[in-house]
């Protein structure tokens, strides 16, 4: 038979200690006390969202060499780094939970750990780094706004700087997207069939439906979400479809319609056996992105050998200085 520990007086005391500052709206920061559950939960999170931020990188870095103009390239590059910034950024936050970033990185080779669905989908014409840009990061946007009012001090700072960065791609992409949809009938063509492929999979990644959502509800009692994955999407197929109108380009969903009652775009269904089989590793892309992220640790080994020699002499340094007497420190 288990037996149930009774809390003490003291568990108590945190535990309404911590509920307290979630009603009150503020921020939980790395030394308060906080519920496992809590914790997991952000870990969990985290450590997708910095594998998404770092998988993300692969179909747009396809582009690099094949960039259309000196500009472009120039562009994408930033854009490129801005996202390895991003990932690197959030396993640090996600490290000020007590986890280490070596262990998430590990998971994610093994194939364990989740990124977002989105960046299994290939990048097959140069309008598809303008859909990234427009659709994706649009997208990570609307969520990504609303983290950043989330209960945990360091992911809702991360999210205030990242959310800048985002905001430039999207401007960056939907530039791309104009230029092509007001180009040629081939580059306009190339810009409807890029919209085609992309517009599903981009609603997609606000996740399951809120009814299918398991984790939506402890996250939004903890103040983690603050809107549900419908309410997102919903808000993101608001702003992007009088996007799209202003393009000439058109959404492949027949059931599209603005209701004026609701003031909002209807959509039609998403196709959720396609969702859970990308979610599952079975997309278009799913193999090649984790071979090409485990090739990439791989043949990185020299540069982080090289750092943590370094590290290492100038930690010798230090201490010598440390150790030697005060008058030798002075002169050296
Ligand atoms: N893909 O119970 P829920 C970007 C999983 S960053 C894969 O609703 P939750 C920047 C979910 O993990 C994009 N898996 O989960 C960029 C859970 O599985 P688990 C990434 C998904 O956490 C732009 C299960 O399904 N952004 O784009 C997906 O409450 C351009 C049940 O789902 C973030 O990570 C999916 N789409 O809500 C970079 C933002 N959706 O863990 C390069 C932070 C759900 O129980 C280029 N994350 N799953 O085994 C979030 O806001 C949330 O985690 C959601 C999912 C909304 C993604």
């Amino acid at each position: 038979m288990t037996q149930t520990a009774t809390p003490s007086a003291a568990d108590t005391a945190r535990e309404s200690a911590f509920e307290a500052v979630i009603a009150d709206g503020g921020y939980i920061e790395p030394k308060d006390w906080m519920p496992d559950r809590y914790r997991k939960q952000l870990v969990r999170m985290m450590s997708q969202h910095a594998h998404s931020e770092i998988v993300g990188m692969l179909p747009e870095g396809n582009w690099l060499t094949r960039a259309p103009s000196l500009r472009r390239k120039m562009t994408l590059l930033a854009k490129v780094q801005d996202e390895a910034g991003h990932g690197l950024y959030i396993y640090c936050g996600a490290e000020t939970l007590g986890v280490d970033r070596h262990e998430l990185v590990d998971q994610l080779h093994a194939g364990t750990a989740k990124y977002s669905s989105i960046f299994n989908y290939p990048t097959l014409s140069w309008a598809d780094i303008g859909m990234i840009g427009w659709l994706v990061d649009g997208a990570a946007i609307v969520n990504q706004t609303m983290l950043a009012k989330a209960s945990y001090g360091p992911y809702a700072r991360a999210m205030i700087r990242i959310c800048k960065e985002e905001n430039f791609h999207k401007r960056q992409g939907y530039e791309i997207c104009a230029t092509l949809a007001g180009g040629t009938p081939a580059q306009r063509a190339m810009a409807q069939e890029s919209l085609n492929r992309w517009w599903w999979p981009s609603l997609m990644m606000f996740g399951p439906s809120d009814k299918d959502s398991p984790n939506s509800a402890e996250l939004m009692k903890w103040g983690v979400k603050r809107k549900s994955n419908d309410e997102l999407r919903q808000r993101f197929v608001n702003l992007t479809i009088p996007q799209g109108q202003a393009l000439g380009l058109t959404f492949p969903d027949p059931d599209l319609r603005y209701d004026e009652a609701t003031d909002n775009w209807e959509f039609g269904e998403i196709d959720w056996d396609e969702f859970w089989s990308v979610v599952k590793g079975h997309g278009p892309c799913n193999e090649e992105r984790l071979e090409a992220r485990r090739a990439a640790h791989d043949n990185g080994a020299w540069v982080r050998a090289a750092a943590e020699a370094y590290a290492a002499k100038q930690r010798a340094a230090r201490a010598a200085v440390a150790a030697s007497p005060r008058e030798t420190r002075r002169r050296s």
